[in-house]
């Protein structure tokens, strides 16, 4: 029996999408639009035909529905561009023990930390993983989001990180939503390598990602390149890897301390370096070099209580578009809503508010490669864009703790409708 969630059951969005604003540098119109005049997105075989003012519509669109925006706020669909949302289990514990003192490395160092996920999700089979994972995806799509990364590094052997992929590319199909999956093999060493890096990193790039990229399994390849997992030079074999399979690469750079790892990304043409608390002003010019985005995460940097800030004004002054996300995970942030992310952006990190909205939309979608599909209102696209029952586009990063009752197109279809007010 088919599900709620499943998109067959969604309207086709077809039609003019009237008396909409559209949140500022977020669209490009086909007819200047004015500052406060009302818009139309029209939608037609499930993409954006054209966008424009809404008394300027061209004739030939005549004939199609009317859909009344009642004057909410037009945004493209989210981008959430770092999750780890497939995992067995949950570390309430840890965050106990964090709480009473100890530290996320001496979690991690105690066999707490990415380890015990690890088992939790070896145990799990695929149907289980799905079902633990999917009402985590519907919560993130409920606040707008049309694309999403999903990890693996969880399983960190064959089977398990094949399982991960595999439930990540079911979740896409069964939700029609944009899924781009990351192979992230390099995130701990597994228990039973213990002492044994190297032979470690010669399976991740020898039998693990070719293997997986055989089946169709991976979009992009990550390292957590850090003091507690792998070594610069790890990484860089991992990179050489993916580079001899075409793929791009992606790095959890410099979370915990400065390993000069965005600098090797940036060689590599990275799409993207996460975290980045302790980038260096070199690891900046490498970025800013290489087309490299930041991707943000303060989820990780709230639940860990950090307090070494990412260079966000060195980012600013280079030109390193800034991306934000969940980096949804059980141990650093069981977090599920990207608005909240923008908001810590903001309060936290000090974005300004049309920074924190690139980052959830078009720098998200640079972080992902979706550049051309996702993160703009713009005629050609796939229709994904959602509707905001708010005044102000600022309300989309101030407000916290509350869901808004948006309208969301996604896939070019109605996959929420608001009831105008907030839920
Ligand atoms: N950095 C993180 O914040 C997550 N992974 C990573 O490389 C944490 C993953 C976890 O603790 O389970
Ligand atoms: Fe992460």
């Amino acid at each position: 029996m088919s599900k709620p969630h499943d998109p067959a059951h969604f309207a086709p969005a077809d039609g003019c999408w009237t008396h909409l604003r559209l949140a500022p540098g977020l669209f490009e119109a086909d007819q200047a639009v004015q500052a406060d005049a009302l818009a139309c997105i029209v939608v037609r075989e499930g993409r954006i035909a054209w966008v424009g003012p809404q008394d300027a519509v061209p004739r030939r669109f005549d004939g199609l529905a009317r859909h009344d925006g009642a004057g909410m706020l037009a945004t493209p669909g989210l981008v959430d561009c770092h999750t780890h949302l497939v995992y067995g289990g949950e570390r309430a514990g840890e965050f106990a023990m964090r709480l009473a003192g100890a530290s996320y490395e001496e979690v991690a160092r105690a066999g707490g930390g990415i380890v015990s996920s690890v088992r939790a999700t070896r145990e799990a089979s695929e149907d289980q993983l799905f079902e633990q994972a999917l009402p985590r995806l519907l919560q993130l799509l409920d606040e707008g989001v049309c694309a999403i990364e999903i990890k693996s590094g969880y399983g960190l052997a064959l089977e398990h990180e094949r399982k991960q992929l595999r439930v990540a590319r079911r979740l896409g199909q069964a939700l029609g939503v944009t899924v781009r999956t990351t192979f992230l093999g390099a995130h701990a060493l597994p228990p039973e390598y213990l002492g044994r890096s190297q032979d470690y990193i010669d399976l991740v790039c020898q039998t693990m990602l070719p293997a997986l990229v055989a089946e169709g399994l991976v979009d992009a390849v990550d390292v957590f390149c850090e003091r507690i997992a792998f070594s610069l030079a790890e990484t860089e074999q991992v990179f050489q890897a993916a580079r001899g399979l075409g793929l791009p690469v992606k790095l959890h750079a410099e979370q915990l301390s400065n390993m000069e790892g965005a600098a090797l990304a940036a060689r590599y043409g990275a799409l993207s370096c996460d975290h980045i608390e302790h980038l260096s002003p070199q690891g900046i010019q490498a970025m800013r070099d290489a087309g490299c985005v930041a991707v943000l995460l303060p989820g990780a940097f709230y639940a860990l209580r950090d307090t070494h800030l990412p260079p966000i004004a060195g980012l600013r002054e280079a030109g390193v578009p800034m991306a934000v996300s969940t980096d949804h995970n059980p141990g650093t942030s069981p977090c599920l809503s990207l608005l909240l992310m923008a908001n810590m952006a903001c309060t936290l990190f000090r974005l300004t508010v049309p920074e924190a909205l690139a980052a959830i939309t078009r720098h998200g979608a640079r972080a992902l490669g979706l550049q051309d599909e996702h993160g703009l209102i713009a005629a050609g696209r796939p229709a994904h864009f959602v509707l905001w029952p708010v005044a102000h586009a600022a309300e989309l990063a101030y407000w916290f703790g509350s869901r808004p009752d948006c309208t969301i197109v996604r896939q070019g279809r109605i996959a929420r409708t608001s009831g105008h007010g907030r839920a």
